[in-house]
């Protein structure tokens, strides 16, 4: 992604990466621990708020003071619904505790549920779970006057069952707990179980989903460094769940947490999750959505985390390329040129490939392909494929040093219609072919 050095605003990075579909998947402000719901055919998702943290305030570094709704229905724009709920307006929270950490909402025969840890004004516990309910996912919210009786942790996630029971999820440390809610989704049923044969150490952030009658139990887990996200599976809400294996793997930077939902909208999975893409700073983190896939089997295919994400990209600006969907045999690094900030492809080696998923062509007429590329090599070729079928050949010469930038340009015979992806394979000989910086068709 390529940002102007000069005269920018945050108005126009916030409008530049909104339309560019992308991850993180808002930048206005900083939002973890993203569940994403479908409801009435719109995907919503129901982040934490992270904010800079005055001297003094919040707990572990995190600084979150209250809630925000977001919505779309094409996985590129978003709507920011704005604050449905604010630690001041939780009648038995700390106004000033800013530990509103990771919440959940579900709907309930036309009522939405919204499921949110927060510190307790009676010092109690480090975190109660308490309900809020509305008409509509967007709010407004009414809180109940008091957490839920009998449970104590954060992260709570609801899982309602096809034959309309509820059961809670929530925990943080080395157990999580499961409890059955009763009808009225503001109480529970019985004393909360630990989840059992889950790996040991830290866990926290559970996601519980069903699909073809097995229940996945997810979580991020630390058994060393940071957080990555797992899964269990089974055939009972309450478990047992047999371990499975990773989703995604730990952070390799300074984020030590991650906290995900995964969720199924127009015949497509996806896993939301976090990363301090913006800030660099772990208790100010970012949410971005990747596409998640199943085997034959029904175990989740492990995935790697992406700066592409799933919105879908126009092809009416360039196209940045750092962004990929999968790369090999290249690195990303800062943009060596002194007139734009930004990223670029280098150490592109003879038979490296980078993939970009979901470009719409519409139906216009396209008549080029152009590359914004360096080389202080002797240059090579790029091979365009869409969908997988070969469409241009452009040639790299020279361009007089890694650094000095140039375009260059091949005209497409082909018709180009609709969503395609796209591949490009960089061929030749030596060490290192070129640089790239965008791609754009015209
Ligand atoms: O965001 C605060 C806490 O960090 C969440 O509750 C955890 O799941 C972790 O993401």
């Amino acid at each position: 992604m390529n940002r102007i050095k000069i005269h920018i605003s945050l108005i126009a990075l916030l409008i530049s990466l909104q339309s560019i579909s992308q991850n993180p998947l808002v930048t206005h402000m900083y939002t973890a621990d993203p569940t994403a719901r479908v409801f009435n055919n719109t995907l919503y998702v129901f982040p934490s708020t992270d904010v800079v943290c005055e001297e003094g305030k919040g707990e572990n570094g995190f600084c979150m003071p209250s809630y925000n709704v977001f919505s779309t229905t094409d996985l590129s724009t978003w709507t920011d619904h704005g604050k449905v709920i604010d630690q001041t307006d939780v009648p038995w929270g700390r106004k000033d505790g800013f530990g509103m950490w990771a919440p959940d909402c579900v709907k309930k025969e036309g009522m939405y549920y919204y499921y949110y840890p927060a510190p307790p004004a009676d010092k109690s516990a480090f975190r109660r779970i308490g309900v809020a309910t509305a008409t509509s996912p967007e709010g407004p919210y009414t809180l109940e006057k008091h957490y839920i009786e009998g449970v104590k942790g954060i992260d709570p996630n609801v899982l309602i069952d096809d034959d309309g029971r509820a059961y809670l999820y929530y925990g943080g440390g080395e157990n999580l707990w499961v409890v059955e809610l009763n009808s009225d989704m503001i109480s529970i049923k019985g004393t909360p179980k630990v989840v059992e044969k889950l790996p040991g150490k830290y866990k926290e952030g559970s996601f519980v989903f069903k699909k073809n009658g097995t229940y996945y139990f997810t979580f991020p887990h630390a058994p060393s460094g940071s957080e990555e996200i797992s899964y269990a599976t089974g055939k009972s809400p309450l478990g047992p769940f047999e371990y499975q294996g990773m989703i995604l793997e730990r952070w390799k930077d300074n984020c030590w947490t991650n906290h995900h939902s995964i969720v199924e909208y127009k015949n497509q999975w996806y896993i939301f999750y976090h990363h301090h893409d913006i800030s660099k700073n772990k208790h100010l983190r970012s949410m971005r959505a990747d596409s998640l896939f199943f085997d034959k089997a029904g175990l989740i295919k492990k995935r790697k985390a992406t700066l592409r994400g799933v919105g879908i990209t126009k092809i009416d600006k360039p196209i940045q390329m750092d962004r990929f969907s999968s790369a090999h045999n290249l690195k990303v690094n800062r943009l060596e040129d002194e007139r734009v900030v930004g990223w670029q492809l280098d150490h592109i080696k003879p038979g490296a490939y980078v993939t970009y998923n979901a470009v719409n062509f519409e139906s216009k007429k396209l008549k080029k392909v152009t590359y914004r590329v360096s080389s202080g090599s002797q240059g090579g070729t790029i091979k365009l494929f869409l969908d997988n079928r070969f469409i241009a050949s452009t040639a790299v010469r020279n361009t007089g040093s890694w650094t000095t930038w140039k375009t260059v340009e091949t005209p497409i015979k082909e018709k180009i219609k609709g969503v395609k992806n796209i591949k490009l394979i960089f061929e030749g000989s030596g060490e290192h072919l070129m640089n790239l910086d965008w791609i754009k068709f015209e």
